[in-house]
């Protein structure tokens, strides 16, 4: 078998989202026949006890305190950015500038000014980039692409979606610092809009096309929590819950919700899709299932199919087990390097490259201007 070519990895950040890129790094090449096989080098983080645990763990060949450290080293390739939101641009445009290869977790920026420089860093670079928008990889969402494409819904007429969890509820629970960086509005821009509707309107952007305007309301539920880094109690700046409507370019309406704040409800990511002669809905809960209803079936079995998307003809399925048995959340990470990797070998970015996440960072801006103007916004064309 042909020598796989190395491609050593820099991983900045290593949270929650280091160990699921770490995973995919570590799996891909046992399943994925590549040309590249990547290379875990090193990985950065403030405290060095606890990136040297991670790096021990996972298998890290070498720890770095100082993301500059990663950037300026000649033997690292790739460049993964797993920090807090408000650090992206800086890292990108710097390791862009260093002709490293760029994958970036969601969403893009702050806004939609600093998305656009880090675009403008990678395109003037020629770097490879991507954002990890993981959920388009789910192989039920990928069907629902490939169904959409084909004409089976026909003229969409709305498009729905939800994600909903209920972490935050307690007032107790501090802002700022590791692993609660995401309540900060300092270190993440906002609260569910840039967390977790990016993920809804990154994937209804795939699906179903251009946003065009849209009309939001958002609520902040715990005005003050304790910052853990002052110390003291400060005001909450990130919106808590959103609701929006938008139109979408192809005349349909869009309908989304998410909010922290649903008790029972832990990562409930749903869209629902309806077509003139078809509708899709998906449940991150049971991610292996799309359900689809045809409306061309027989009246007399006429009904929802639930389709097991399993067997070796769905994307992704035929490199992992047998038809049948399911895969779960990690593999969409390792489905996403997989692209990379194939991509990079053939000289492309992978979607959702820096510019798709820069139509989403537009859609997020228009959400939260129009929250808070408290008028319909026209998306920023990007
Ligand atoms: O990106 C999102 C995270 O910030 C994830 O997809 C889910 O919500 C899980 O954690 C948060």
């Amino acid at each position: 078998m042909a020598q796989k070519k190395p491609l050593n990895i820099g991983l900045i950040g290593y949270g929650f989202m280091g160990r699921t890129h770490s995973n995919a790094y570590k799996r891909v090449n046992d399943f994925f026949d590549l040309e590249y096989r990547p290379v875990l080098k090193a990985v950065c983080g403030r405290d060095p006890a606890g990136v040297q645990a991670f790096a021990d763990n996972w298998g890290y060949e070498s720890v770095e305190t100082d993301w500059r450290k990663v950037i300026e080293r000649k033997d690292i390739d790739a460049v993964d950015i797993c920090t807090p939101n408000n650090t992206h641009a800086e890292i990108a445009i710097a390791a862009a500038k260093a002709g490293k290869t760029i994958l970036c977790e969601k969403p893009l920026a702050m806004d939609l000014v600093q998305g656009q420089a880090m675009v403008d860093a990678v395109e003037k670079a020629g770097v490879a980039n991507t954002v990890w928008y993981n959920y388009r990889r789910v192989p039920a969402v990928s069907l629902a692409k490939k169904l959409i494409d084909e004409g089976r819904l026909g003229r969409i007429f709305h498009y729905r979606a939800e994600f909903l969890q209920d972490w935050t509820i307690s007032s107790d629970l501090p802002q700022g610092g590791a692993g609660l960086w995401r309540l900060d509005a300092a270190a993440a821009g906002s609260g569910v809009t840039g967390d977790l509707l990016a993920h809804c309107i990154d994937t209804a952007l795939w699906l179903n096309g251009t946003i065009n305007t849209v009309s939001a309301m958002t609520e902040t539920f715990i005005k003050e929590r304790k910052h853990n880094l002052t110390g003291k109690v400060e005001p909450v700046g990130i919106d808590d819950a959103c609701a929006f409507l938008c139109r979408f370019d192809n005349g349909s309406l869009g309908l989304f919700e998410s909010t922290r704040y649903a008790r029972g409800h832990k990562a409930l990511y749903t869209f629902e899709i309806n077509g003139e002669k078809a509708s899709i809905k998906w449940d991150l809960h049971d991610l292996h299932r799309l359900e689809f209803f045809d409306h061309a079936d027989d009246s007399l079995i006429r009904g929802w199919h639930s389709v097991h998307v399993t067997d070796g003809d769905m994307p992704y399925m035929k490199n992992w087990w047998v038809p049948g048995l399911q895969i779960g959340y990690e593999h969409t990470f390792v489905h996403q390097v997989a692209d990379f990797l194939a991509d990079l070998a053939a000289g492309r970015s992978t979607a959702p490259t820096f510019r798709d996440a820069l139509v989403t960072q537009a859609v997020c801006d228009a959400v939260l201007d129009s929250a808070e103007h408290k008028k319909w916004e026209t998306v920023v064309p990007v």
